[in-house]
């Protein structure tokens, strides 16, 4: 429970946001329209459950050997350098790749958010 509550603090700080009042919920603020900070809290958020339960040891590095079996397509993806160590700045990083993608595709008006028009578009471009 302790190692929640920290997670928990840890990944707001992170993001400036307080991003967690209403649990998984993307759009933080309620007006309907995912900003680039909510979507990337939002996917740390997805990915630091995974990161939690792949490492065993607790020293906040997955390494390839405790996802071994696991979903490790994604922890592959997520390891930045290629070290077979994912950290935690290498999710944030890859969460923030993601999401850049997304809305490169998605923002049609550029303003770096994405509203509920522009996520209903299914193939943008
Ligand atoms: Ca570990
Ligand atoms: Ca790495
Ligand atoms: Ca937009």
């Amino acid at each position: 429970m302790r190692k929640k509550i920290a997670l928990v603090l840890m990944v707001s700080g992170l993001c400036g946001l307080n991003a967690f009042a209403k649990g998984n919920v993307t759009d933080t603020n309620g007006d309907g329209v995912f900003s680039r900070d909510e979507m990337i809290a939002a996917g740390v958020q997805r990915y630091e459950k995974k990161f939690s339960k792949a490492d065993v040891n607790a020293d906040g590095k997955v390494t390839l050997d405790e996802i071994s079996g696991k979903k490790l397509s994604v922890a592959k993806s997520a390891d930045q350098n290629k070290d077979d160590v994912i950290t935690r700045e290498e999710v944030k990083e890859h969460v923030t790749k993601s999401i850049d993608k997304r809305l490169a595709k998605k923002d049609i008006n550029k303003d770096g958010m994405l509203s509920k028009e522009e996520r209903k578009q299914k193939k943008a471009l």
